[in-house]
């Protein structure tokens, strides 16, 4: 049952690249046949996702002592990054169970009330991907499990810079040159 959902198998993709230049491969690839990035992916765009589709998936793993940011780059490697959102705007989040615990995120406004929650996910390596809408009353995300270890603040705003990256082009024009030469020397 785990494979029929074309979301899903985008997102499992999408993590496959990027965990693996995180060095978070060992949580990513015990997921389905490690086929990377070779055959499957005929070209950049998400297929089937309707609406927000060039938009690329905000990117977590959930361990019991952190969410842990893989992308954007702006949380990348961060623990329980705050998740930059513009209210309104619709997010993919995925979030890769990276230690085989229950967890599941769940978030909140300032009072508590749960706006928005994912399913839950006891398998390590598995991907579990929600959509949603980010309400101005957003304040926090956590883990129904986990809830004080597995926080982080949700800030609304500009949000996060989510636009499909170019063929060939690392990076974001935009954020400035500075931080483009930094990040070159590889
Ligand atoms: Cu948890």
């Amino acid at each position: 049952m785990s494979d029929d959902d074309p979301t899903r198998r985008t997102a499992l993709r999408l993590i496959g690249a990027t965990a693996a230049a995180s060095g978070l491969a060992t949580a990513a690839t015990a997921q389905e046949n490690g086929s990377n990035e070779s055959n499957e992916s005929s070209g950049d765009a998400h297929e089937g996702m309707g609406d927000d589709a060039d938009q690329r998936p905000i990117i977590l793993a959930g361990r019991s002592e952190y969410w842990y940011g893989i992308a954007p780059e702006e949380i990348e490697g961060e623990e329980n990054p705050t998740l930059d959102l513009a209210a309104g705007t619709e997010y993919e989040l995925v979030w890769i169970n990276a230690d085989g615990a229950e967890h599941e995120l769940i978030i909140e406004t300032a009072d508590g009330e749960e706006l928005e929650e994912s399913d839950s996910s006891e398998e390590a390596g598995e991907a579990v991907s929600m959509t949603f809408e980010a309400s101005e009353d957003a304040a926090e995300y956590y883990c129904e499990y986990h809830p004080e270890a597995m926080r982080g603040d949700v800030e609304l705003g500009d949000g996060f810079d989510l636009a499909p990256h170019e063929h060939g082009e690392h990076g974001h024009g935009m954020v400035g040159n500075e931080s483009a030469a930094e990040n070159s020397s590889e």
